[in-house]
């Protein structure tokens, strides 16, 4: 296999943390986005929508998208379980995957693409559409910080991929200068727990 990944971008770092977690070791190809390194022929050969990260298999077929990707090496690598273990566990798992995604992960993207002047080569920006999801993202890290309360982890009472997107979001909204709010110190104590997590420096 041969992992096609993508330094910082989120959706690639996240894979890399999972791969991490799982003692998985797998060949890296780097892809600069910043150089459009994902936008030429070759690489729409392998991922047809230009993003990273992807992932190509011995038999010479390639899988993007990063939750299929981890789901991919799940079934491959049962252990250490990161993805559910029975119907409930999957579907928790499931549940908080597409609330961070939705919810905290394209706001993220929004704020960052239609705002930061990096990100003009790859958007057509509408600093409007930025400023409107700086709130959303405020708002929804006081909602999961009260859902934090007394909780060590996002679901299950173990780490899981759910945690792998919360720990690729905060860091993400680094970028466009959002950080957890001093108030949410459920949300900083979680964060601060995965951030020290050796997986963490993948
Ligand atoms: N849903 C996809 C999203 C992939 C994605 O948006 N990748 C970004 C980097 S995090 C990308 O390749 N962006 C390139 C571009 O927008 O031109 C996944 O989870 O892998």
């Amino acid at each position: 296999m041969l992992f096609f990944d993508g330094g910082g971008a989120p959706n690639a770092r996240r894979v890399r943390i999972y791969l991490s977690e799982k003692g998985i070791d797998i060949p890296i190809q780097s892809i600069d986005i910043m150089k459009s390194e994902h936008k030429t022929e070759e690489y729409k050969k392998i991922s047809p929508l230009s993003q990273v990260p992807a992932l190509e298999l011995d038999d010479g077929t390639f899988i993007t998208e990063s939750i299929a990707i981890c789901r991919y090496l799940e079934a491959l690598y049962p252990e250490p379980n990161l993805m559910g273990a029975d119907p409930y566990e999957i579907a928790q798992i499931e549940m908080w995957q597409r609330r961070l995604e939705l919810l905290l992960m394209i706001p993220i993207a929004s704020v960052f693409r239609h705002g930061h002047p990096a990100m003009a080569h790859l958007e057509n920006q509408v600093p409007e559409w930025a400023d409107a999801n700086k709130p959303r993202i405020i708002n929804f890290y006081n909602w999961l910080d009260n859902q934090m309360n007394g909780k060590d982890f996002i679901c299950l009472d173990r780490y899981t991929l759910a945690d792998i997107t919360a720990l690729t979001c905060f860091e993400f909204a680094k970028w466009p200068k959002i950080i957890i709010p001093e108030n949410c110190k459920n949300l900083k104590k979680y964060y601060q727990m995965l951030a020290d997590r050796p997986s963490a420096g993948a």
